[in-house]
């Protein structure tokens, strides 16, 4: 089943508004492709209710608080026609194919093959995956995990889709069978968000909800594509403009959500095709740039400061905060011909942000990926916070951090207890509440556990089971074929999943793909239909209800799932895990006695919108050793590579994938038909390296152990980017990511910041 692909690439720029009719017209083509024009539109009207229906997965943006909007996405229904769909990858097409077979297949053509309707185990003999009843399969894992010299020789993976129930009952069978090997899509996402806020107000989230964006009068979006990504932000940002806010975007890019936008469910202004800018000032960062740039903005007002006492609060940093003096002195310090080198802006367009910045009595600053996956990410969320601390932009409406999450759910998984580095607190609650005796060492986390995977048996340490509950990790996981390596030494790997996909492939010696029902589908269990909750990037806790026929009827659900293994690895255990299943109130019940926040939770989880986690530093409490926001000092670090010949590589999403899946090879607001496999370049790097427009290229990248990656195959696009940076997709170009490429700050993976040579393809 090769990847025919007869019509050839394509370029040209996109000059309409983000979102607006092209929108709805790609959701037209994909609902048809997946046979759902029935089905498609009702689920749609279901999802993200009020009362009722099913939680968008496709991602964490929290539901409008009016609740009267119907407010949907393009891409969140693109996530659901892709799990809705009509088509089956059941015994026969397994019979049909070796694992071989299957490797030479493209990821589009695997998950293509539609839902997993039943158990899989692999068997060596014929190289096929082949039916087996849940019953041993749970045996089989249980087998594994038993047969341990240590629980640590075991990681449990959790993808950010996984509800919060489930989550719990997941760390809570890995802590009783004594690991906190828990690695998670987190450690590849926002962990340096959560350890700067952490660190810098003692909690570990944002602190601004809707209302808070609905309020702000300036805005700061950086390192995010947020017409892709986030596209209901599109909602917040054109009725910011539309009431008088200053939206400034940060980024290399100039991307769709910083040009103008139409909001899909806006009929009057799709009908009159009136484009809202959503843009007040581009500031076109170089890659890893944005501290420079938080600094420098620190370092005007700090100026101002000597003629004009209102340029920061002096009230709120002598009340709340601690630090200030020492930052200021750094700021001082810190000269501005370093500050426009390092962010690559000029001194007067740092000032134009500062500006925006003084003007505003509410400023909400709000980041993703293009902040997180860097060296120093850590350093700056914690400088994004400095900023917000200089101007009291914490504890009151229209202001504060506010970091876009990723995965639907990856915030509640966190909240919940997936954590490789769990707080002594929640394991004390969690062994006396639940009558376990949790391990206290951290355990791994992503990179971590593949380190690990590939140990030899002689270091000790070596895992050997991996579960995967959700995910892709060997695609989304940084080097890709190290990682395979990993997989495919484990003695066990397990998948918990919804559709065919790579990791399935690359599996250890013994091997199950466990099928699950999805967000959208009906959870029967002993007493009837349950809901799961999940938390939303803005900490909103509510409802998901399934409401389609499951796929087959040979899944189960994923606390389920859990309850099996845990059962058939934990023989003795004393929790309740079939009260649980039967009932998730149960779950809830528990919950409700171990996690801070959840009192009274299957009440409150119920209201109309759920409830909000408190966050403790909205309410200007800060558990922080100091009692107070701590302002930080961290030295500027040097973003800008020695070699001229080397170019910063960010690896992104293109508007028609969700991570690891790819829905076809376009990327709409890129002005990209067709192409997948290139690497976007300033014109006068590509001039430089005697490289044409469309050319093949090899991309070899240097990692800091010294060890070379190379692709090749590329073709080189000129785009508008800063000179000595470029982009391409993950998670292609993951396999230029060296194990060794991670932060020591969050320990993320640096997946914006590869280092590269691009040059004109060898010939031959
Ligand atoms: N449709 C869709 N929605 C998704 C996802 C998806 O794959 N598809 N994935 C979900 C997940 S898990 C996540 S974590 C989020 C990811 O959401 P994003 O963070 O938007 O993800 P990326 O596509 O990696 O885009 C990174 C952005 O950061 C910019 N950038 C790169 N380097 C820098 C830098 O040094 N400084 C600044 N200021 N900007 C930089 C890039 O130009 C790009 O705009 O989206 C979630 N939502
Ligand atoms: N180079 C590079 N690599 C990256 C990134 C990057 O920016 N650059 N981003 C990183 C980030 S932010 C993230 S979050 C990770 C994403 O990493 P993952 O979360 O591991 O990957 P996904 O592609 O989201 O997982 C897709 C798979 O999830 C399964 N699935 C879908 N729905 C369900 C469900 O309801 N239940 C279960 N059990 N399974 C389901 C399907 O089988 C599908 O194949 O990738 C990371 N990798
Ligand atoms: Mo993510």
């Amino acid at each position: 089943m090769a990847d025919e692909k007869k019509e050839r690439w394509s370029r040209r720029d996109y000059r309409h508004p983000a979102a607006g009719w092209g929108a709805a017209l790609s959701v037209a083509n994909v609902l048809k492709g997946e046979g759902e024009w029935i089905d498609g539109p009702r689920a749609v009207f279901r999802m993200n209710h009020e009362n009722g229906g099913f939680d968008c997965p496709g991602c964490a943006w929290p539901d409008d608080t009016k609740g009267l909007k119907l407010d949907i996405c393009e891409n969140g229904i693109k996530h659901v026609a892709w799990e809705m769909t009509h088509r089956r990858a059941g015994k026969e097409f397994f019979a049909g194919h070796t694992v071989t077979e299957l490797k030479t297949w493209s990821d589009h053509d695997l998950e293509a093959q539609g839902r997993l309707v039943g158990p899989l185990v692999y068997d060596a003999d014929t190289d096929r995956y082949v039916p087996i009843a849940w019953k041993d399969a749970f045996d089989l894992v249980g087998r594994h995990l038993r047969g341990l010299d240590s629980p640590d020789q075991a990681a449990f993976y959790t993808s950010g889709r996984l509800g919060n129930e489930g989550t719990f009952l997941y760390q809570l069978m890995a802590r009783e069978l004594g690991t906190n090997n828990l690695p998670d899509c987190s450690n590849m996402c926002h962990e340096a968000s959560g350890r700067a806020l952490t660190a810098a107000l003692g909690t570990g989230k944002g602190t601004a909800d809707l209302k808070d964006w609905e309020t702000a009068d300036a805005l700061f979006i950086m390192g995010v594509n947020a017409a892709s990504n986030a596209p209901r932000m599109l909602t917040a940002l054109t009725e910011a403009r539309k009431r008088g806010a200053r939206i400034v975007h940060v980024n290399p890019m100039v991307e769709a959500a910083a040009r103008r936008a139409i909001v899909p469910h806006d009929f009057v202004d799709m009908a009159l095709m009136k484009a809202t800018p959503t843009s007040s000032l581009n500031l076109r960062v170089r890659p890893g740039g944005d501290m420079a740039l938080m600094r420098g903005i620190a370092k005007a007002l700090l100026e101002r400061l000597e003629t004009d006492p209102g340029a920061v609060d002096p009230e709120f940093i002598e009340r709340y905060t601690s630090g200030f003096e020492a930052y200021r002195k750094v700021c001082a310090d810190t000269p501005w011909e370093e500050l426009e080198h390092q962010s690559g802006l000029s001194r007067a367009a740092i000032l134009e942000a500062a500006e925006v910045y003084h003007r505003s009595e509410r400023t909400l600053i709000s980041w993703c990926l293009g902040i997180t996956q860097h060296e120093h990410g850590v350093d700056t969320v914690r400088e994004i916070v400095n900023v917000l601390l200089l101007r009291g932009n914490l504890g009151r409406e229209g202001a504060g951090p506010s970091p876009v999450r990723g995965h639907s759910n990856v915030q509640g998984n966190r909240t919940c207890g997936i954590d490789h580095r769990p707080k002594e607190e929640f394991l004390d609650r969690l062994a006396s509440v639940c009558g376990i005796d949790p391990p206290r060492e951290h355990g791994l986390d992503t990179v971590g556990t593949i380190e690990a995977m590939n140990r030899d048996d002689g270091d000790g340490g070596r895992v050997r089971v991996f579960v995967g509950m959700g995910g892709n990790f060997v695609l989304a996981a940084p080097d890709t074929s190290y990682t395979a390596q990993g997989l495919r030494r484990c003695d066990l790997t397990v998948h918990v999943s919804t559709k065919l996909n790579r990791s399935h492939l690359e599996h250890g010696r013994e091997a199950l793909i466990l099928p699950c029902l999805g967000r959208t589908e009906k959870d029967e269990q002993r007493t009837g239909l349950q809901a799961t909750s999940v938390e939303d990037s803005m900490s909103m806790v509510h409802l998901s209800v399934g409401m389609k026929r499951p796929a087959s009827p040979h899944l189960l659900s994923e606390p389920a799932i859990i309850a099996g293994m845990a059962r058939a690895a934990l023989p003795d255990s004393a929790t309740p895990w079939e009260d649980y299943v039967g009932d998730y109130d149960r779950v809830r019940d528990t919950m409700a006695r171990v996690l801070p926040g959840f009192e009274d939770f299957n009440r409150r989880v119920r209201l109309p919108l759920g409830f909000r986690i408190k966050q403790p530093a909205r309410e200007l409490v800060f558990l922080t050793p100091s009692g107070r926001a701590e302002f930080s000092t961290a030295a500027l670090p040097d973003v800008v590579p020695a070699d001229r010949d080397v170019l910063v590589l960010q690896t992104m999403r293109s508007h028609d994938q969700w991570n690891t899946t790819v829905y076809s090879d376009d990327d709409r607001y890129r002005g990209v038909r067709n192409l997948r496999t290139l690497v976007l370049m300033n014109a006068e790097d590509m001039r430089a390296r005697g490289i044409a427009e469309g050319a093949l290229v090899d991309i070899e990248s240097r990692s800091k152990d010294g060890t070379r990656r190379r692709l090749s195959g590329y073709r080189a696009l000129r785009y508008d980017l800063p000179r000595g940076s470029a982009a391409g997709y993950m998670p292609e170009m993951n396999a230029l990511v060296g194990i060794a490429d991670y932060s020591t700050q969050s320990d993320q993976p640096l997946m914006k910041n590869v280092l590269v040579r691009v040059t004109p393809a060898a010939a031959g």
